[in-house]
């Protein structure tokens, strides 16, 4: 067999694609994937969004109600958090760096599997945006803070002021002890991820945020990283993250999601699974740090799953849109 086929093998079999090679022709054959097979109508069009973020999803929903597609979905349903100043965790009002600057990431994934990220932008409010211009618009797929921002401003984004008044004045609060020490669950309407469906079956996902309030300058959570902060695969389903960044990127928390998904595994099951995996972690401090995960697969069947309890996740399915609460895995206390 050719060296570069064996490559091609074996990583498709790390991915959990089953492929078979016909020694005669040195040919693979990709065989039936093993997502479950439920006889059930899939569901669509379908929402889900992590936290409590009724508004967002509504303006997901009218997009998807009207035939729009689930790419408009989830950049129109996350443009609403960006622009909310009370979730200052999004977009304009989020919370700043130890350094007072308000750095905002984002990451947006079509149906293609293409994928476009802002990281560590300044100034201008709808990074999701922005990170599906970079997605169309550039032969790259990440770009970060001032060259961003210019590319930004070339595209016609409007430079803003994202430091609100009561931001300003939560951060020189902050300053008095400079303790920097993430908070769980922070007003119950944190990082924005959202994957939607929309009536052609078509996934798409997307995931905004201001990052950890008082960050150290320059960093980078799992939001805007590919198969970290989201995943999707519109063959199998996708996957999104809220909470300490740090442990999403070391465990590769969304990827690792649709991949158990694609071995067979219900969007509940993998998103435990992926908990699991921070959990697990020699020497893990789970106690003192959130994670949640919120996923569907291509039928509609969604699950959450959460380190600490009251993770929630907003969902839309036949025309309704409720907030529920997530199952999560420290149960005592
Ligand atoms: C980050 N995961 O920057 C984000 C923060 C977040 O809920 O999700 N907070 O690490």
């Amino acid at each position: 067999m050719k060296r570069r086929n064996f490559l091609k093998n074996a990583s498709l079999s790390t991915i959990g694609v089953v492929a078979a090679v016909n020694v005669a022709g040195c040919e693979t054959k990709k065989e039936e994937k093993a997502i479950p097979v439920t006889g059930k109508d899939p569901v669509r069009p379908l929402v889900i969004a992590t936290w409590n973020t009724p508004s967002a999803v509504n303006a997901a929903a009218e997009v998807l109600a009207k035939g729009g597609t689930s790419l408009d979905a989830v950049e129109q349903g996350c443009i609403v958090e960006e622009a909310n100043v009370k979730n200052t965790t999004v977009g304009k009002g989020g919370l700043p760096d130890r350094d007072g600057r308000v750095t905002l990431d984002a990451c947006i994934m079509n149906k293609e599997g293409g994928y476009g990220a802002v990281m560590c932008v300044q100034n201008i409010t709808h990074v999701i945006s922005l990170a599906r211009k970079v997605m169309e618009e550039t032969p790259h797929v990440i770009m970060v803070g001032e060259g961003a921002e210019q590319f930004g401003y070339s595209q016609g984004f409007k430079k803003e002021n994202l430091l609100t008044e009561s931001s300003k004045k939560a951060w020189e609060k902050w300053k008095e002890k400079s303790e920097y020490k993430p908070i769980i669950n922070i007003e119950n309407h944190d990082t924005i991820g959202m994957l939607a469906i929309d009536e052609n079956g078509d996934i798409s996902g997307a995931c905004t945020t201001s990052g950890l309030a008082y960050k150290m300058a320059g960093r980078v959570g799992d939001s805007p990283v590919i198969g970290s902060g989201l995943f999707i695969d519109n063959e199998v389903g996708g996957a999104t993250a809220t909470g300490l960044g740090e442990e999403v990127l070391k465990t590769v928390g969304s990827f690792l999601i649709v991949e158990l998904m694609r071995q067979g595994k219900t969007p509940q099951e993998a998103c435990e699974e992926a908990i699991k995996r921070i959990v697990d972690k020699p020497g893990s401090n789970y106690k003192n740090f959130q994670v949640g995960y919120v996923a569907v697969n291509k039928q509609g069947d969604y699950g959450a799953y959460s380190i600490h309890k009251h993770f929630s996740y907003n969902l839309y399915k036949d025309k309704e849109n409720k907030n529920h609460k997530s199952d999560f895995y420290i149960k005592e206390g």
